[in-house]
């Protein structure tokens, strides 16, 4: 391994955050032995996580001092993908960034110039601090960063208008608890433990997924649904609900608008119905109605999987009007929730100072659809700046994404821990300093707590925070605004002053160094019905803003554009072109694609699995464990086969984002599409259609 001692620090043991896109955003300690961790866990004193982490993060040294970790700056030597670099200085790097920007600022404008960054590393300073003051300065193209959950936050917010939802304390006391279209068992642990805990005084766990996954199988009752088919069974509840007089009227006609509306609408979703769309029995839709109903508090975990669809942001929508129909808002711990971001807000325009931008009409460009834009976007994208994400392999469509990043006439710079598979394109590979070696501030997407990373050991190598390389290269540029003077701490202390949010009250700076775990004000959350920010200020059941926007206004079931419900799928023995759904959600060791390239986890997977249904493998002659090559219009992918009843008949899924292996086609993102999904400019995913083969040996 390639640790790099540190003189002069003390040993011992220090506190961290996880800087991982996870909603947990663990408290963490460090232990530290001749300058170097040797060992990471859990903070018990976290209010929330409490000392629990998960496999992946325990082996975060693997990362932190991996052999491949990116320690100098790079050239590329050869053609774009082959991987192959050359050392150089930072002092030639910048030189090169600056003297190329400049030419294209002189000559095409700075629109010519796309960051592309996701959460990589969750702080706000990795992500949204100097890098943003870069690009808005420079002019460049601005990024819509909708890859993730965009798609399901409209939805909710259509309906609720507040971005939050039930917090973690309040959610510990609901006895029933339905994880819709998520795997928290892997992807938010302590999410489940607390469900755990609940259900050992009662409370019981329902899963809804298109397959059963790790969560699927530790709960009361898993039901399995066709993919992209929740709206339906959303209203197929409803019909049940006011079918059978089991909403709370009160709480209909003082917090909700559209009831009226929605009781007649939901008429035409039977059980019946909805059972043929969904593939989910009529009398499971009945029961489990009956329990929500009868169930108080009752919790509805809206999962990032179901909304990665053509039809993801109504999904959402359409469940996040359940809560409402029984009054569940009213009990502590009853209601749903989506996502928090909205309490932790922070002064965003603080942290990103838009005023450095001169043309306020500057261009936008969606990151799910990057290899378009490379591709087919005029006036063109002649360089492309990427951090903290990994587009080559998490992006929709990604033959077309390496298509664009093979562009000759492309300047890339890739500013990363590894040589990743988009650095491999890259004209410049710039190393980053490990979250360990920086000073961020994080928030948490579902708890209530704010934390402080200060360098634990020093930047390893060459390599530079993100907050470093983005101010160097300001100075490079010649950029002498004072906003780029600040200091990390100064842009912490920014972000923290936000006086449009009541819940951000009172977390400072200094109340992070002493008590590491700064906990939001959270008394406006006593009012939350109160406080609705939809244009009625109620929930909206019926929304005129959908309809304005070109969306049915009630909630809908609409079916996906590429897929098959229970109503349309091919019988058994039908020849069309891609008769299966292909699903790809994340796995328990990877986060995204991080730690895809840490072996002892990537062994922990194996390799590349395709699920797929008995039935399906034996129209296909294919046994398990055989060799299979999955395969549309967009690409190919191939994997081992494992023969499961776990889905559905009609849908494969294969869980992890593998990183491109030599001569194979280890990408699941091969075969996902690049269309957007209904709201927010989301992605969609797993709405796609494949062929599946046994692989001649
Ligand atoms: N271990 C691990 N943890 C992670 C991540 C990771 O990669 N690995 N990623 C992090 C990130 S960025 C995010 S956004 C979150 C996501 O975490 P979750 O919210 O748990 O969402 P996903 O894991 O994307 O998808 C969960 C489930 O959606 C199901 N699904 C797919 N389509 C449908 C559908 O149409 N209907 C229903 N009901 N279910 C469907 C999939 O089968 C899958 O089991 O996790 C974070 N945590
Ligand atoms: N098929 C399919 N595709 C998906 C998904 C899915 O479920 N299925 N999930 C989607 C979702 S929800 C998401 S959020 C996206 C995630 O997509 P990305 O955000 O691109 O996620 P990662 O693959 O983890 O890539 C993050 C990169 O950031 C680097 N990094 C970490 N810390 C730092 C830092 O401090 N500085 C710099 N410069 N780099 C750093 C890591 O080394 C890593 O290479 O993927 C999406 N893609
Ligand atoms: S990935 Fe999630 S569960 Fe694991 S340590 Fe980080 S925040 Fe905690
Ligand atoms: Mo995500």
């Amino acid at each position: 391994m390639n640790r790099i001692p540190v003189t002069g620090q003390a040993d011992g043991i220090f506190p961290a955050v996880c800087p991982l896109d996870c909603p947990d955003t663990c408290g963490l300690l460090l232990h530290k032995k001749d300058g170097i961790i040797t060992k990471v866990e859990g903070s018990p004193e976290h209010p929330i996580t409490a000392g629990a982490i998960c496999n992946k993060v325990r082996n975060m040294t693997e990362r932190i001092y991996h052999k491949e970790r990116l320690l100098y700056p790079l050239r590329r030597t050869g053609p774009k993908g082959e991987g192959r670099f050359e050392r150089i200085t930072w002092e030639e790097a910048f030189a090169e960034i600056a003297g190329r920007y400049q030419n294209l600022l002189d000559e095409y404008g700075g629109e010519s110039i796309l960051p592309y960054n996701f959460y990589g590393n969750m702080g706000y300073l990795s992500v949204q601090g100097m890098d943003r003051r870069f690009f808005n300065r420079l002019g460049a193209s601005r990024l819509v960063r909708s890859i993730c959950n965009s798609a399901g936050t409209a939805g909710w917010n259509y309906t609720m208008g507040f971005g939050g939802g039930v917090t973690p304390e309040d959610a510990a006391e609901a006895k029933l608890f339905i994880v819709w279209g998520a795997n928290i068992v892997s992807t938010s642990m302590h999410k489940f433990m607390l469900i755990e805990k609940a259900r050992r005084q009662g409370a019981k766990l329902v899963v809804i997924d298109v397959h059963r996954n790790r969560t699927g199988d530790r709960a009361d009752w898993f039901i399995p649904v066709h993919p992209g088919t929740d709206s339906a069974l959303a209203l197929g509840l409803m019909h049940v609900l006011f079918d059978r007089g089991l909403t709370d009227k009160t709480f209909l006609s003082r917090y909700t608008v559209g009831h009226e509306q929605l009781r007649e609408h939901v008429k035409t979703y039977t059980p019946e119905t909805v059972s043929e769309i969904t593939g989910v029995p009529a009398e499971d839709i009945i029961r489990l109605a009956l329990m929500y109903a009868e169930a108080s508090p009752s919790y509805i975990h809206i999962g990032n999987g179901l909304q990665h669809h053509d039809n993801g942001g109504m999904a959402v929508r359409t469940i996040a009007c359940l809560p409402a129909l029984t009054g569940a808002w009213q009990v502590k711990g009853g209601g749903a929730f989506k996502n928090n971001t909205a309490y932790g807000a922070i002064n965003g325009e603080a942290l990103e100072v838009p005023e450095l931008r001169e043309n306020k009409q500057t261009r936008s460009v969606n990151m799910v659809r990057i290899g378009e834009a490379l591709l087919e976007l005029e006036p063109k994208i002649r360089s492309l700046f990427v951090y903290c994400a990994n587009p080559a392999v998490v992006a929709p469509d990604t033959e077309r994404v390496i298509a664009g990043l093979k562009r000759e006439d492309l300047f890339t710079v890739v500013h990363d821990l590894f040589m990743t598979d988009t650095a491999k394109y890259a004209d410049l590979v710039l190393p980053a300093a490990s979250t360990f070696e920086n000073t961020d501030l994080y928030g948490s997407y579902w708890h209530p707590y704010m934390q402080l990373q200060e360098p634990v050991i020093p930047a390893q190598g060459e390599s530079k925070s993100n907050f470093e390389l983005f101010k160097l290269l300001a100075e490079a540029m010649g950029f002498d605004e004072p906003a780029f003077r600040d200091t990390e701490e100064d842009l912490i202390r920014q972000a923290l002053d936000v006086p449009g949010n009541p819940y951000m009250k009172g977390v400072t700076l200094d109340k992070l160094k002493e008590q590491r775990f700064v906990k939001l004000n959270m008394e406006p959350r006593k009012h939350y019905l109160d406080r609705l920010t939809t244009p009625s200020g109620k929930i909206e059941l019926y929304s005129r803003s959908m309809e304005e926007a070109g969306l049915p206004g009630l909630p809908a079931y609409i079916p996906l554009i590429e897929g098959y419900d229970g109503r349309n799928r091919p019988a058994p023995g039908e020849k069309v072109p891609y008769p299966l759904m292909f699903i790809s959600p994340p796995n328990h060791s990877f986060l995204n694609s991080t730690f895809s390239n840490v072996d002892k986890l990537a062994q922990i997977e194996k390799g590349p699995v395709l699920q797929i249904h008995p039935e399906d493998a034996a129209e296909r002659s294919i046994q398990d464990g055989d060799k299979v090559a999955v395969w549309n219009g967009r690409g190919r992918f191939e994997a081992a086969a494992a023969v499961t009843d776990r889905m559905l008949p009609g849908t494969v899924v294969s869980q992890g984002l593998w990183r491109g292996r030599e001569g194979r086609h280890s990408r699941a993102n091969a075969l996902t599409p690049d269309r957007l999904a209904d709201m927010g400019g989301g992605a969609a995913f797993f709405s796609t259609l494949v062929e599946v083969k046994r692989e001649e040996a």
